[in-house]
């Protein structure tokens, strides 16, 4: 479907011909492991490369390809690939993408199993980790080095709201000829579309909005179709083997459909969530894109089409407030993820972001009284009253 067709019409049609299905109007799920070959010599071919068939789900599936297609226009890419979730998605990047020697630079902050995953397991495999504040871009000028292959970070940062110029940090990684990764999670290609901005590959966890209903992990890349293509032989076949199951692609594609939708809802339930607290007594500090004082607000406007949904926030009393104000909340889901349709709260030093050690939490900008708030699609006064409740009840609590 050309691009010239809008968003959310190309989360709905893109790829797909109900016409040569029966006119059914949903794709059919191809629930199949494996595919029959009409020769053994048509066997040998699709082995030895020669496409279009499939051969195996572990490769490739007709299901998850009209997936595939729809997150490409969607992020403006060439091409995508579903795996089987977000962590499979960065893993097969980047164990497809580096070698013993090579050095990645990524962002100050990270979610809390990417920075794991980057600490733990590719510096086991003799990969150069090398954390860079890009915040400011030209940081990265001055840390790059000739082992650099890959410059990694989120926008938003998971959790605490720093955003990357995906425009200025791809200048300079491809003048020192490193590839750019961006995680586009908190923003889905609905805000921001980091292709377009010069990125070389984006990753998802589509367990968060691009599923949208909190049913399902997943993960999604886009990029170049030579890259895809690489990433999907070796990363995702032969070395992570994170695949997407096909009923987890349909359900992700249901939530595609709504995305638009979704997203305004959150991004304008959220401005009124972040505009709420940064003016309540309780609350020390905001972190939201679409606050007058955010520190990158200019960027925000320039990056994103809206603020998205993600709030994080400190309270005047620290992390003993902070978790004595979420076991108060009724109607919040003290839970972790985001993007869902319920509103979900969560304290990242001690849970998604506990696999830093406190000194490193230090380091990285993750503070222990750090709150952490997916704003859901529920009436945004009720998302309200419920932290004024628990907000409101703190302070008499305490001194009881
Ligand atoms: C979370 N995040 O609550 P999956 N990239 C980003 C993410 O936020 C996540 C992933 C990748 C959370 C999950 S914490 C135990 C729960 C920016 C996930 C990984 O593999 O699909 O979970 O995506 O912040």
């Amino acid at each position: 479907m050309t691009q010239k067709k809008g968003f959310a019409t190309r989360a709905i049609h893109c790829g797909y011909d109900a016409m040569h299905n029966h006119g059914a109007l949903t794709p059919p799920l191809h629930l199949t492991s494996t595919f029959a070959f009409d020769t053994a010599e048509a066997g040998g071919e699709l082995f030895a490369g020669a496409g279009g068939g499939h051969v195996y789900s572990r490769i490739s599936n007709p299901t998850l390809d009209l997936l595939e297609q729809r997150i490409a226009t969607l992020e403006g890419a060439e091409a995508g690939l579903a795996l089987a979730s977000g962590m499979g998605a960065i893993t097969s990047v980047l164990w497809t993408l580096l070698a013993p020697g090579d050095e990645v630079i990524v962002d100050k902050t990270l979610y809390g199993c990417t920075f794991a995953y980057m600490q733990h397991g590719l510096r086991k495999f003799g990969i150069t980790i090398t954390h860079v504040d890009l915040t400011e871009p030209e940081n990265l000028t001055d840390a790059m080095s000739a082992r650099t292959r890959i410059v990694y970070f989120e926008t938003p940062a998971n959790p605490n709201m720093r955003l990357v110029d995906i425009a200025a940090v791809a200048r300079i990684a491809h003048a020192g000829g490193a590839q750019v990764v961006v995680d586009n999670t908190y923003a889905t290609p609905y805000l921001t579309r980091p292709i377009a901005l010069g990125a070389d590959l984006v990753a998802h966890s589509a367990t968060k909005y691009l599923g949208g209903h909190g049913d399902l992990v997943a993960g999604l890349i886009a990029g170049r179709a030579e890259a895809i293509s690489e990433i999907r032989l070796v990363g995702m076949k032969d070395m992570t083997g994170a695949v997407m199951a096909p009923f987890n692609a349909m359900l992700v594609m249901r939530g595609l459909k709504t995305l638009a939708l979704r997203m305004d809802r959150h991004c304008a339930s959220a401005q009124v969530v972040a505009d709420w607290l940064d003016g309540h007594p309780a609350v020390a500090k905001v972190h939201y894109p679409g606050l007058s004082g955010f520190a990158q607000a200019d960027l925000a406007s320039r990056q994103m089409a809206q603020p998205g949904g993600m709030i994080a926030f400190e309270l005047e009393g620290g992390m003993q407030a902070g978790q004595a104000m979420m076991n108060r909340l009724q109607m919040i889901a003290r839970a972790v993820s985001l993007g869902d349709a319920e509103t979900l709260i969560q304290h990242p030093a001690s849970m998604t972001h506990s696999t830093y050690t406190p000194e490193e939490r230090a380091v990285h900008g993750i503070g222990d009284g750090l709150i952490r708030l997916s704003v859901g699609l529920e009436d945004v006064d009720d998302i309200v009253d419920d932290l004024d409740t628990a907000l409101g009840q703190y302070p008499a609590a305490q001194s009881a």
